[in-house]
């Protein structure tokens, strides 16, 4: 089969009239009301701890039930440069510092940027996938912090469900 390759010069797409500019408005972010909120959990990222707890296989860190809202209150406090990314859902900014998020963190996010001393409140529903087997990471993204154990573990669970023990580390995978 013959080589395809695009055609030297480039032109432009036929009806590229606005290909430069972006739409009046992008997707829709349907805001999740805080007043759903079942808990705040606090989140304190700091000496490559997460509440001063080290990532540990064989612990749960928190355990939340299916189709429950809840607003993760995240913190970085050693003064070092930390993010903050959460398996299994997506999440909302609600606050950076006590001030609304700016443009760029208005979206949907699964990861947060935590510049020294910064604390973002996130809120999330927890909609989908409840399994007592296998939890979901929450971690620093920074992959020498999570490797140094800068990372926790939740489980979602249905109404009535109770959480399986922790499976051996070795049969444990975690992708980022
Ligand atoms: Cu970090």
């Amino acid at each position: 089969m013959a080589a395809r390759r695009p055609a030297v010069p480039l032109s432009p797409c036929p009806s590229a009239s606005g290909a430069t500019s972006l739409p009046a408005r992008l997707a829709d972010v349907p805001a999740i009301p805080p007043r759903t909120a079942v808990r705040t959990r606090t989140f304190e990222l700091a000496e490559h701890q997460i509440n001063g707890r080290k990532m540990d296989p064989g612990r749960i860190d928190a355990h939340m039930l299916r189709d429950t809202t809840e607003i993760w209150d995240v913190r970085s406090g050693d003064g070092t440069l930390h993010s903050f990314h959460v398996h299994d859902v997506q999440f909302q900014v609600l606050s950076v510092d006590d001030r609304r998020p700016p443009p760029h963190l208005s979206g949907w996010k699964d990861t947060v940027l935590l510049p020294p001393g910064t604390r973002m409140r996130l809120i999330m529903r927890f909609a989908d996938y409840a399994d007592p087997h296998r939890p979901y990471m929450f971690h620093c993204h920074m992959l020498y912090h999570e490797d140094q154990g800068m990372m926790g573990q939740f489980l979602v669970l249905e109404r009535g469900q109770t959480p399986a023990p922790p499976p051996s580390p070795g049969l444990r995978r975690h992708h980022h």
